[in-house]
């Protein structure tokens, strides 16, 4: 199939109404202006662009069409009509770009099927792969946007429908590692800085048909082998795994992060591996943000996140905005602290609602992603900075910084040492946790 890289249709543009989006202060009252991201300001150190890393992703966002399990696509997106596949591609990619960089957006992350529609053959997908990379190439060097995380589609091909690399017949682990090759290939030729497994279909429907220890041998087999082809191809990025309980598989494997450092530190990837941690996937496992970001942190793994953010009254990933300060703040406090992301940034993995249709939504919802993230982040500092937060909380465990409690920690006392002690001290004296006072620095510096 012959390659088409030059539109016949001229340069054009996407979002004609809409031009670089600005900062005009928390007064404007411009839905198509930041009030709050101004990418150069510095909070604790660093600059808001450093923090944040944000970038936007290609599924989502140019290809989210508003379809559903019970509807038809809702958004006719102008950049999604062409008949020929790359064609199709390369207009995506224009609108991709100018979207990007009116919004004044770092980076963008890509599933290896978001760039270019999957053909018929592994043969052909890569040429098409190749000739959709040329033209990022020059996207690229064109407006200086660069690529946060490649990784590479393993859900949506009925062939996956018993998983990817936890498939039971090694002919589709085979094609996936095809696949996995392809898109380092194209993460690497793009210079993306790190490469993302999230494994959606890796886990199961039913326990009964699946032999849950050798689904995880051959799960790690293949991380060991992909992360092997990298490294020897040149690539210094991270690669992180990105935890989800459950959707689309009943029970996927990577459910948490705890569970995911368990298996890294098992199975001796933990050197090169850390984690993508997404919002709505923590709640979905019945935790909060900032619990599955304080594990990970406290791992060494804190490597990138998915913003977004679920809907309380439904049990799914409902994908929404990130726009809840509250929760972000609490976000923010445990990235400080941990002294940032290792290495990753902030990825829309969000979509705009099903009857959000206008090109303009996609606007309003990335500049208030940004600037919800950006108070949180100011919050945070100020929490940090201002507040008697660390001093109260040091101060719960004044007890284990002297004496016996600091001999405890040593690991001097044994089991009848602590008990002798007990006995000489009687009752404990009752210590308030103080959460409510706690609450109110969120309030107070929000
Ligand atoms: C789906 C995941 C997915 C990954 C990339 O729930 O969030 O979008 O981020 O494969
Ligand atoms: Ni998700
Ligand atoms: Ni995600």
């Amino acid at each position: 199939m012959p390659v088409v890289l030059r539109t016949t249709l001229g340069p054009k543009t996407y979002f004609p109404n809409i031009s670089r989006i600005s900062f005009e202060g928390p007064g404007s009252d411009n839905p198509l202006a930041f009030r709050y991201y101004d990418e150069n300001r510095v909070v604790a150190g660093k600059t808001l662009r450093e923090h944040f890393k944000f970038a936007v992703c290609w599924w989502h966002t140019l290809g989210g069409t508003g379809a559903d399990p019970f509807g038809a696509p809702t958004k006719d997106f102008a950049w999604l009509r062409a008949s020929d596949p790359l064609q199709l591609a390369r207009e995506k990619m224009d609108a991709g770009f100018e979207f990007i960089t009116k919004l004044g957006i770092p980076y963008y992350c890509f599933h290896d099927f978001d760039l270019v529609a999957e053909a018929d053959t592994l043969a052909e997908s890569r040429r098409r792969l190749d000739a959709i990379s040329d033209y990022a190439l020059e996207k690229q060097a064109e407006s200086g946007v660069r690529v946060l995380w490649g990784t590479a589609n393993l859900f949506s091909h009925p062939r996956y429908m018993n998983g990817a690399m936890t498939n039971p017949d090694f002919a589709v682990v085979a094609h996936a590692a095809a696949q996995v090759k392809n898109a380092l290939d194209i993460t690497l030729k793009l210079g993306g800085e790190h490469y993302v497994f999230w494994g959606g279909r890796e886990g199961y429907c039913s326990l009964l048909n699946t032999d849950m220890k050798r689904e995880l041998d051959h799960a790690a087999r293949f991380l060991h082998a992909a992360k092997d082809y990298a490294r020897a191809n040149g690539f210094k990025g991270h690669f992180f795994i990105e935890p989800k309980p459950m959707e689309p598989s009943k029970h996927q494997y990577d459910f948490d992060a705890a569970t995911s450092i368990k298996f890294l530190r098992e199975y001796g990837l933990d050197r090169d591996f850390k984690l993508n941690l997404e919002f709505n996937h923590a709640t979905l496992a019945l935790h909060t943000m900032q619990h599955e970001m304080q594990v990970a942190a406290d791992a060494g793994m804190l490597g990138s996140l998915d913003a977004n953010r679920g809907d309380y009254q439904n049990g799914w990933d409902t994908d929404q905005f990130p726009m809840n300060l509250y929760e972000l703040t609490e976000a923010m406090l445990v990235l400080l602290q941990a002294g940032g992301l290792q290495g990753g940034g902030i990825n829309f993995d969000a979509k705009t609602r099903r009857n959000s249709t206008d090109p303009a939504d996609l606007f309003y919802a990335h500049i208030g992603g940004m600037d919800a993230f950006t108070r949180a982040l100011i919050a945070a500092a100020d929490i940090l900075e201002k507040s008697d937060y660390t001093r109260l909380r040091r101060e719960r465990y004044a007890s284990f910084d002297s004496g016996n409690g600091r001999a405890f920690e040593q690991g001097q006392l044994s089991l009848e040492a602590l008990a002798t002690l007990a006995a000489q001290q009687g009752e404990p004296e009752q210590r308030s946790g103080k959460q409510e006072l706690f609450e109110q620095f969120l309030n107070r510096y929000l």
